[in-house]
């Protein structure tokens, strides 16, 4: 149940005492005293990247190190890694989290479980195996990578659940294409986030696998995955709301925003014991949606994430998204989900954004890249060049995809 705000309330203040007795980082920047409202959670500090960088390794930890049992890391691209530890409570809320995600799908004793995210580091591999076996699923931990054998497994050990990045999921349905297996498999569902996806890859992977898509959303600041998850209306992911407080904020002045209203997402962990953390800001576009969902739930919705505030590409003075792009593309009858964004400046120093996509088959490749080009111009008013390429010219990724090549010395 989502907790009513005076409940809310409540886990907010328990939460500002905790960290302030516990973590210095907190401690120095948080007002005093305890909150009245749920509306003064504005007044509350943002916590960024940067603090967590600035606080490498374990400067954000609430708990001494002996009731730490799990560490997690995510590297990006850039500087130093993010860590976030876990007691063996928050490692059963989160798995209580990840089992609610699969269970979207009513996964339950009778479903295998084929978990292609990554174990290690990464949350995504663990995240999903905890979940899965607390449902008393068979999982099958393939990790990513070593597609044929995704692809063995999934035919002979008769996965009905397939979890990995969407990416990943439209290498797997090429292969399984290329082996003739479709007809052979039992996948019902599948679970894939971790890097944005648009509503023309989940048809892609949907009909390549034949299974139903859902998308679920998490970062490792906040854990790792399962901050929520669509249900079957594929309306938005449901936010789980008695762990994670959700807030969407402008992102240039912080401030809080209505619901319905496009921003930032900025996440609070309510019961985190060893990282817990204040007003993250996620950098994810989204929208809050508070109207009820059909499905009953009485967790309200943030809508797919339409991609990163900082993935946000500046060509000739335009915002353009990398998924605004994929979206549009893939309304073209032809073209499949590989693509990468290619930003160069050379021709009179004007920026140039070259869309290199694959064709599905053999087809006509300069007028399907034709067709492309005029629906970027018509939808955006950006003038692209498209690059139709044969099936298989692109880079393929086990993980999160890389979308963006920018060749610009800025
Ligand atoms: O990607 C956790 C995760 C694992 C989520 C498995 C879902 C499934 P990080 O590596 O820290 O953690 O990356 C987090 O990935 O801030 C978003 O930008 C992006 N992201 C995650 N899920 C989605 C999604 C994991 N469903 C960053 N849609 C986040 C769009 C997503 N972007």
């Amino acid at each position: 149940m989502a907790p009513a705000q005076g409940e809310l309330l409540g886990r907010w203040n328990e939460l500002l005492d905790r960290v302030r007795a516990t973590v210095p980082f907190y401690r120095d920047r948080l007002p005093a005293g305890r909150l009245t409202s749920l509306a003064q959670v504005s007044d509350v500090p943002f916590t960024t990247k940067e603090d967590f960088r600035a606080n490498y390794p374990f400067g954000l930890f609430a708990v001494p190190a002996e009731q730490v049992v799990r560490v997690h890391m995510s590297s990006g691209t850039t500087g130093r890694p993010v860590v976030t530890g876990y007691t063996r409570t928050d490692l059963e809320l989160w798995s209580e989290c990840m089992a609610r995600v699969l269970g979207a799908a009513g996964t339950g004793t009778a479903d295998v479980v084929q978990n292609a995210y990554g174990y290690g580091l990464f949350t995504g591999g663990f995240g999903f195996h905890m979940g899965a076996e607390r449902l008393g699923a068979l999982v099958i931990p393939t990790s990513s990578g070593v597609t044929q054998r995704q692809v063995m497994v999934m035919r002979d050990l008769g996965s009905t659940i397939l979890t990995c990045t969407p990416s990943y999921a439209l290498v797997l349905a090429e292969a399984v294409e290329r082996e003739g297996a479709a007809s052979d498999l039992r996948l019902r569902a599948g679970f894939f986030g971790a890097e944005p996806w648009s509503e023309g890859m989940r048809a892609q992977i949907e009909r390549g696998l034949g299974l139903e898509a859902f998308d679920i959303y998490g970062l490792t600041e906040l854990g790792g995955p399962g901050v929520g998850v669509e249900c079957t209306h594929h309306e938005g992911l449901h936010v789980f709301e008695d762990h994670f407080y959700p807030e969407v904020v402008d992102p240039e002045s912080g401030r809080p925003l209505a619901p319905g209203e496009e921003g930032e997402l900025v996440l609070t962990s309510l019961r985190r014991e060893a990282s817990p953390v204040l007003r993250y800001r996620t950098r994810d576009r989204t929208v809050l949606v508070d109207k009820p969902c059909s499905c009953g739930s009485p967790f309200r919705r943030i809508l797919k994430l339409r991609g990163r505030t900082d993935d946000m590409l500046v060509v000739r003075g335009e915002n353009v998204f990398p998924s605004q792009i994929e979206s549009i593309v893939l309304e073209v009858e032809g073209l499949s989900g590989n693509y990468q964004l290619v930003i160069d400046r050379q021709v009179r120093r004007l920026d140039s954004l070259e869309v290199r996509v694959e064709a599905h088959a053999e087809a006509d490749r300069e007028e399907l890249g034709r067709r492309a080009e005029e629906r970027v111009r018509d939808t955006i008013g950006l003038g692209v060049r498209v690059t139709v390429l044969p099936p298989g010219a692109l880079p393929r990724s086990e993980g999160k995809a890389r979308r963006v090549v920018d060749l610009r010395e800025l």
